[in-house]
């Protein structure tokens, strides 16, 4: 017996279990809690936000598939088995992350949160327009989404450039990367996009004094974030301090410190915030079972798994 379990916290396992039985109705796939079944049994786990040291009681694991992009919900797990620790990376994730990134720098370049504020009080008023190819974007993160993003942004005649971890070169993308380049790339970014994971180098990176040096005299008038990476990157206060004083003229975030964002937050309210509820790529299960499921038959015909993460690095 090797039976695949689905570990998942606020996501619906039916739904699940449904797709990958339906692509392969030999398969036995448990969902946890309630049909866990005999834990020696289980060879692959499938999870999002499984509970700290869940993952331990499974004896015979041989790989964990993260059904997210993100593993910071598993790396997180002081228990978590030693085995490979693959990460989602699909087309369907992309494309939905590419639409987000692009709907929101958008929503600011043509200042759709301004021309909405003016339906509601019938106020036929033009504002100057600069050109895409006058702002400049900058994706922090050129993974597989940010790169996405940024060569759709580059094609709408954005300026873009991109900063990580390690050097990139990406035809019509100026690169920057480590900490002696991003001083330089926050100073010609207007529009910064996070699609950072979270890890411990970069928990709490979008700060105050990281937004204050963003470029605000450029063609747009003032700077703007979107954050679709993970909340724990963002400090919320620290954003509103910004949007307060001017290092800001608007965000756009989707995932939070917190989340659901309490309702209490002052974020909920600011005029020139929007909230999105962490569904900025969402993953679908009608695209990632068959992801995962082919991973595990490359895995038992003795192939290498895809996008295992790099334990060390955390992501
Ligand atoms: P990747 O692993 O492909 O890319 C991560 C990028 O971040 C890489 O370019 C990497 O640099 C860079 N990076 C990592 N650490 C640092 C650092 N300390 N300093 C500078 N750059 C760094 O991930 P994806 O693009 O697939 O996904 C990115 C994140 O998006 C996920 O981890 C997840 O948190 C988030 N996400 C959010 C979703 C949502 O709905 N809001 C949906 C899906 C994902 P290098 O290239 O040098 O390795
Ligand atoms: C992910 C997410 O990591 O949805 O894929 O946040």
């Amino acid at each position: 017996m090797s039976a695949i379990l689905l570990v998942m916290t606020g996501w619906d396992p039916a739904e699940w279990q449904a797709q990958f039985l339906a692509l392969a109705p030999r398969r036995e796939v448990r969902i946890w809690p309630d049909r866990v079944g005999d834990p020696a049994e289980i060879s692959y786990v499938c999870a999002w936000k499984p509970p700290p040291g869940l993952l331990a009681q499974f004896p015979h694991l041989k790989a964990i598939f993260s059904l997210g992009a993100g593993v910071d919900h598993l790396t997180g797990d002081p228990l978590l088995p030693a085995v490979p620790l693959v990460r989602v990376v699909d087309r369907d994730l992309t494309a939905r992350m590419t639409e987000y990134v692009v709907l929101h720098v958008l929503l600011h370049h043509r200042r759709l949160r301004l021309y909405q504020a003016q339906q509601r009080e019938r106020v036929w008023h033009e504002h100057a327009q600069p050109a895409a190819s006058e702002v400049a974007v900058g994706i922090m993160g050129l993974g597989v989404l940010g790169r996405d993003a940024a060569e759709v942004l580059a094609r709408i005649g954005f300026r873009v450039a991109g900063f990580s971890r390690t050097g990139k070169s990406v035809a019509g993308i100026e690169t920057f990367h480590g900490e002696n380049g991003l001083e330089a790339f926050l100073a010609r970014t207007e529009i910064l996009v996070c699609l950072l994971p979270h890890t411990p180098a970069t928990e709490g990176i979008l700060n105050l004094t990281l937004l204050r040096k963003l470029k605000r005299d450029g063609a747009l008038g003032g700077a703007y974030l979107i954050n679709a990476g993970r909340g724990m990157l963002q400090v919320d206060a620290d954003i509103l301090a910004a949007l307060e004083e001017g290092a800001l003229a608007g965000a756009s975030l989707d995932v939070f410190p917190s989340e659901p964002l309490p309702r209490e937050s002052p974020l909920w309210t600011h005029p020139n915030v929007v909230i999105t509820p962490h569904n900025a790529g969402v993953s679908d299960p009608r695209a990632l079972a068959n992801n995962v499921l082919m991973q595990i038959e490359r895995f038992e015909r003795g192939l290498p798994l895809e996008h295992v993460i790099d334990r060390k690095a955390g992501y």
